[in-house]
């Protein structure tokens, strides 16, 4: 699938705005066909946005179950000989299609895009309905899981990730069109040799028995450096400009369908040219030793939620800029396209990861509730998770593959790893993730109740990542024992003569909490923390990233753990600092 663009062929036309909306508190709207007509008794409701916060009423905030959205689409008139697609960059957790009375698309998952065919169902110049029905229930086999318990109060929603279940349409839903014979597919990987740039792109398309495919790739003074003909091509770019952590550079690639003279169809899509390799304990880009410093990242904001918002991106990439990070993980889920894009504009080092969270019921531990349940079992996460599963992982690799940005896929975050369930679940789900992507290093995060000797599924990964409290969840407000437990399994880890990331540290900490000696909490007591695990960090040279928990600050589930959700970060949810961010800076700057 290609993300919808403008070019000399394609039009797009973007469909967000105020939408008609209904919560489905009786569940009849199905049996009952809301699509087929007005949504009835209908509010309108702002796409995109998480529409859970937008209310004061605790039961729309806490909504489980179908949430019906309906908009009239005008279909641009001028459109009566190209194919019109529907295309949605997401919809969480799952949805379905209607336009008008006819179903076009069911997708499952929250974060990826999905997109229909609605050539046959539309008439250019003219207005359809559509209707979206998406659902926000999460189960044993749902990607993140979850479950609903029947309580006293009524069905709740259970589930063991650490952020707030948001929900909506929270990304752009375009229409856009293509030509009949069009593109389908293009993946790129890229090469050095010497001096020169080996760039690979490998296109399918559809519908276009007898045309040709022509690669161009233009530098960004719009320049043509290479081109080449054929469905698989491989084209060589002269005294190339690598892509950089920091210091980005980007070709476009444009390719063509090309019927003699003319040219079908055509779809540009931005390059970078460097490579990706893991060298003993070394994390190379460019052949180059490479450190990261920066955070695990949430789609989260005041009010609107996980909605993608290019203003408040700019804000969070400023700060990134600021505080002298180089990279972030996608923390816990596919982000927008247009963050992906960003990071490949900006420079910034990408771990990519699914949205498989909170697969670990013994991590409850007070914050989440819900208790008693065995992670992998026939009942609970099992074969048919592992097929959704699967598929995530592909359509993820589908969707962010030609980012130069990204250089590694993290397949979950501190699921159970320490059962052989888990090294069942986990050992093909790592070989999909190579199948799918052979050029890039693939891991997952390990959690602090899988310690080294007892993770059973870091065997597999290519990357050790780990995520670790140690003077927070664990010896709390002692430093030094802290230290002591940090020093003894790092050193443990790096025996494993794998490059280790520090994806997850971090302290809670009330802005404007003020404690001497540092206590937790306290502004300070977050400041200690930091230097305590850093000077860990570096004496271990397996150690090749830092990304500190978290960004900012951000919405989880309610909870005794928690002050108006996770106040890990080192910046507030509205985006200002804490010391620990001037500390941080001074630190990633040097
Ligand atoms: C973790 C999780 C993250 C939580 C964090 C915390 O290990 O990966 O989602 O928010 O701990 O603050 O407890």
């Amino acid at each position: 699938m290609l993300r919808p663009q403008d070019n000399q062929i394609r039009e797009r036309k973007n469909l967000n705005g105020m939408w008609q909306f209904r919560l489905d508190s009786d569940g009849t709207g199905r049996s009952d066909g809301w699509y087929s007509g007005a949504l009835p008794e209908a509010e309108s409701m702002a796409v995109p946005a998480s529409f859970n916060d937008l209310s004061t009423d605790a039961a729309t905030r806490d909504f489980v179950g179908d949430i019906w959205y309906q908009n009239d689409v005008k279909i641009p008139r001028g459109w009566q000989h190209d194919r019109v697609v529907l295309h949605f960059e997401s919809a969480t957790h799952r949805a379905t299609v209607w336009v008008d009375d006819v179903e076009v698309v069911s997708h499952e998952g929250g974060y990826l895009p999905f997109e229909a065919d609605i050539t046959g169902h539309v008439t250019p110049g003219q207005t359809a309905r559509v209707t979206v029905c998406v659902n926000n229930t999460l189960s044993f086999q749902s990607i993140p899981p979850g479950v609903i318990e029947e309580t006293p109060a009524g069905r709740k929603q259970i589930y063991w990730h650490d952020f707030f279940n948001y929900a909506g349409i929270h990304r752009s839903v375009w229409l856009h069109t293509t030509p009949r014979a069009h593109l389908e597919d293009v993946t790129v990987t890229t090469a050095v040799e010497g001096g020169t740039g080996i760039v690979t792109c490998d296109v399918s398309s559809l519908g276009a028995e007898g045309l040709t495919v022509r690669a161009i790739i233009r530098d960004a003074d719009r320049h043509v450096v290479a081109e080449a003909q054929g469905h698989s091509a491989t084209l060589s770019i002269a005294d190339v400009i690598l892509w950089k952590p920091l210091a980005s550079y980007l070709y476009d690639l444009e390719v063509q369908l090309v019927d003699g003279e003319d040219v079908v169809d055509s779809y540009h899509q931005k390059i970078g040219v460097r490579t990706v390799e893991i060298d003993g304990a070394r994390f190379l880009i460019n052949g180059e030793p490479f450190y990261f410093t920066g955070f695990g990242m949430h789609e989260d904001h005041i009010t609107i939620g996980k909605q993608h918002d290019n203003a408040s991106m700019i804000r969070d990439f400023e700060l990134l800029d600021w505080i002298g990070a180089n990279s972030l993980r996608t923390s816990h889920y596919p982000y927008s396209e247009d963050v992906m894009d960003y990071c490949d504009e900006k420079g910034i080092v990408v771990i990519d990861e699914t949205p498989a969270v909170g697969m670990n019921m013994a991590l409850g531990g007070g914050i989440f509730g819900g208790q008693g349940y065995e992670t992998f079992s026939p009942e609970t996460i099992n074969d048919d998770t592992q097929a959704v599963h699967a598929d995530v992982i592909r359509d993820l690799i589908a969707r962010d593959k030609n980012h130069p940005s990204v250089v590694m896929w993290s397949i979950a975050n501190e699921p159970e790893s320490d059962s052989e369930g888990a090294e069942k679940y986990f050992g093909p789900l790592f070989e999909v993730a190579r199948e799918a992507d052979p050029t890039r290093p693939v891991g997952f995060v390990n959690v602090m109740l899988s310690p080294h000797g007892k993770c059973r599924v870091s065997q597999f990964a290519d990357v050790l990542m780990l995520n670790r409290y140690w003077g927070w969840y664990v010896a709390t407000g002692d430093l030094v024992a802290a230290q002591a437990m940090a020093r003894a399994e790092l050193t443990a880890w790096a025996g494993d003569g794998k490059p280790i990331i520090m994806t997850e540290y971090g302290a809670d900490t009330y802005p404007g909490e003020h404690q001497l000696p540092a206590q937790p909490w306290s502004e300070e007591y977050q400041n200690a923390y930091l230097d305590a695990n850093h000077e860990v960090f570096d004496e271990i040279d397996a150690v090749v990233g830092e990304q500190m928990w978290n960004f900012a600050d951000f919405m989880t589930t309610a909870g005794i753990m928690r002050v108006g959700g996770n106040k890990k970060g080192a910046f507030t949810r509205d985006r200002q600092p804490k010391m620990a961010a001037h500390h941080l800076r001074r630190r990633w700057s040097k």
